[in-house]
């Protein structure tokens, strides 16, 4: 008979507690001299391994990791996270070198509309302001008014004069949204693989497995989830929610790791999981991030003409501030 899977998960306290083999000791050590040596940084994204958090000297959202990236003076940006997040550091502060230390960890979210797709959208609706989320690509940045994260997207939307928007590509996000706003959204049908995949018959029985945690879902998660939310936030904001909470158990409907980030945050609070795994967001292993500064790959250097353009998409979302 199959095994009945629980459908919450327990942060790994053993990961948690940072007891690192002597060889991820010896690399972080080394990670860290030559970040000295060569004036580097590493920002780091919620969602990577925990034992990444080590080299880190800035941890959080695309929209925080954003922020640091244009204003850092340090000659290399080694990214932790996925591509899209290393093109917008190069795209806030091109001066920079920014390195994504394994090329293949891409969104596939990210990938979800083409440019001609989105001049498609742009000729049936002249008149809709273009928003695209921060998970797509340098290209696609570069043709819309304005990005934003999970952190601003109502703020974002709400500032445009247009009556219509155009939001692309996060089909669930886009439609909540729309719920707050009192835009006219055009949504795309794109869909993060994590978050959609989460089954709104597994947050009941997660409610019921937990009554007294308090449930924050991240708006890429189906509407019928996000509407029996206590909470509908991005990674930061989850965090910030959970440290000002009375309560003291969470379940955290977004990538896994972001469970491991709180418990390091808030040793004293408890957190369940009840997403999936980003293999994506896994794939960078302290060796990579060795070998990317010691080598000094793989350069992430989109196009001067897209940089350009998409600098001023991105630039007004972080001039919106956070919601
Ligand atoms: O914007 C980000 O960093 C992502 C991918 C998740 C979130 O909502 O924080």
């Amino acid at each position: 008979m199959p095994q009945k899977r629980n459908v919450l998960k327990e942060v790994n306290k053993t990961l948690n507690k940072m007891e690192l083999a002597s060889g991820q000791k010896s690399l972080i050590a080394k990670i860290k001299k030559l970040k000295k040596e060569k004036n580097a940084i590493c920002l780091v994204h919620n969602y990577q391994r925990p034992e990444i958090y080590e080299v880190a000297d800035f941890i959080g959202d695309s929209f925080a990791l954003s922020q640091q990236a244009g204003k850092t003076n340090a000659d290399i940006i080694v990214f932790c996270g996925v591509k899209f997040m290393a093109e917008s550091a190069k795209i806030l502060n091109p001066s920079r070198k920014v390195l994504l230390p394994v090329l293949t960890a891409g969104c596939p979210l990210a990938e979800m509309i083409s440019i001609e797709e989105l001049r498609e959208l742009k000729k049936k609706y002249p008149a809709a302001a273009v928003v695209s989320y921060v998970n797509t690509t340098a290209e696609i940045k570069a043709e819309s008014d304005v990005c934003c994260t999970s952190a601003n997207a109502v703020k974002v939307v709400d500032s445009l004069p247009n009556k219509k928007v155009i939001f692309v590509p996060d089909y669930n996000l886009a439609k909540w949204v729309e719920l707050q706003s009192s835009k006219k959204i055009i949504a795309w049908g794109g869909y993060c693989y994590i978050h959609s995949k989460v089954q709104y018959e597994n947050i009941i029985k997660a409610k019921k497995a937990q009554p007294e945690a308090k449930i924050l879902a991240h708006p890429e998660c189906d509407l019928k989830i996000l509407e029996i939310a206590d909470a509908v936030l991005g990674t930061e904001g989850m965090l910030n929610y959970a440290r000002n909470s009375e309560a003291k158990k969470f379940v955290i409907v977004t990538e896994e790791g972001m469970t491991t980030r709180l418990q390091k945050e808030l040793p004293d609070k408890k957190f369940y999981s009840a997403a999936g795994v980003c293999i994506n967001q896994k794939k960078t292993h302290l060796e990579d991030v060795y070998n990317s500064l010691k080598e000094e790959k793989y350069e992430i250097n989109p196009e001067k003409g897209i940089i350009k353009k998409a600098a001023i998409a991105l630039g007004k979302m972080i001039e919106a501030g956070r919601d």
